[in-house]
């Protein structure tokens, strides 16, 4: 903390109010990205306390979801939960006839090679999207988001659809194995078509959800190397891991989650995870969920998302505050609104 600016000096009090929070950029906060606290364990004792506390939310919330005795034990075991034909097929046609020609405008976001579209699933949406809203609404998917993120909160949901090119300019990031942050938060995704090994599939590390003395070792190094800056999304808080780093710390390499259509795939992405390079252009339709809450809560609940009149818009919120931040010149977003398209259309892109 040896060359803080006086801007940085007058926020010190705010800069160390959010180690108490779930932000993570080592280069945004002086205090988290502080060469000297980290060698002293700052960032391990971070994710140490929130892993416990998301253990211990994970007890309370058990009975109050609807998660199977096997899927609490995959999970523990893996890090994720995955579940095969997991909508009566009934339903599972109807979402796919709907999500395939759907049509709208819809966001978007650039990474390297890769578009990444989406529209929401919130309540709104029910209308113009009613058979991907029944299929989000099953209480299998919110309780099964809700347990591996260790928050009974409101989830976040799309429709959404990657589009991958070999071609397209740089590496996408995402594929670069990598942990999302430093405390559990889950992604699911309900694939709509098989997605065979060429087609970009996603990929996890089974087991490197756990936070063995390797892993806190790992981390510990990682924390003082994205102290000294040099790559971007580690020092943003999303580590990197190498596959000698996955030996060191007794890990597998990680697995290709090829998988059919109608397969739901629910994990913790502060676990090692990417999605595999697409090998051809590709086009992966999903219905997706993330749900991420402040890692140090002790109790879990109290959602404001929950109350009535908020339910079943957060996406929708989520985007209007994007908004607003990029209006007032305070935020960049990320997710641009684009003219309207058919969803799966991959060449209507840019
Ligand atoms: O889309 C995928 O398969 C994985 C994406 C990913 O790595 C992420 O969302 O962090």
């Amino acid at each position: 903390m040896s060359q803080l600016s006086i801007g940085q000096v007058i926020k010190l009090p705010l800069y160390a109010a959010a180690v108490l929070t779930g932000a993570k950029s080592f280069v945004r906060n002086p205090v988290i990205g502080s060469l000297w606290l980290n060698q002293r364990g700052l960032h391990v004792a971070r994710v140490r306390l929130a892993q416990a506390l998301a253990a211990w939310r994970r007890r309370l919330i058990g009975p109050f979801v609807v998660v199977t005795a096997e899927q609490k034990h995959a999970f523990a075991r893996d890090g994720y939960v995955k579940v095969e034909n997991f909508l009566p097929p009934e339903l599972y046609k109807k979402v796919r006839e709907e999500a395939f020609v759907h049509t709208a405008a819809p966001r978007e976001m650039r990474q390297g090679q890769a578009i990444t579209r989406r529209v929401t699933l919130d309540a709104v949406d029910r209308a113009a999207l009613p058979f991907c809203r029944q299929a989000v609404e099953d209480p299998r998917f919110r309780g099964l988001v809700r347990y591996v993120a260790a928050h009974f909160a409101q989830p976040f949901f799309y429709l959404q659809v990657i589009i991958a090119d070999p071609d397209g300019g740089r590496t996408d990031p995402q594929t670069d194995l990598h942990m999302d942050t430093f405390h559990p938060i889950a992604k699911a995704w309900l694939f709509l078509h098989d997605v065979s090994p060429e087609d970009g599939p996603f990929r996890f590390v089974p087991g490197s959800h756990r936070l063995t003395p390797e892993r806190r070792a790992w981390e510990k190094a990682q924390s003082i190397a994205a102290s000294g800056g040099g790559n971007s999304y580690s020092d943003r808080g999303s580590f990197r891991v190498r596959p000698q780093d996955l030996e060191q710390m007794a890990l597998p390499q990680p697995v290709e989650m090829a998988v059919t259509g109608n397969t739901l795939i629910v994990a913790d992405t502060h676990a090692f995870h990417g999605r595999t390079p697409s090998t051809k252009p590709t086009v992966r339709v999903e219905l997706y969920a993330t749900l991420r809450r402040g890692p140090f809560l002790p109790w879990t609940g109290l959602d404001p998302l929950l109350l009535p009149g908020l339910r079943g818009q957060a996406a929708h919120l989520l985007d209007r505050l994007r908004d607003t931040g990029v209006r007032l010149g305070v935020t960049g977003h990320a997710w641009r609104l684009k003219p309207t398209v058919q969803m799966t259309d991959p060449t209507t892109r840019d």
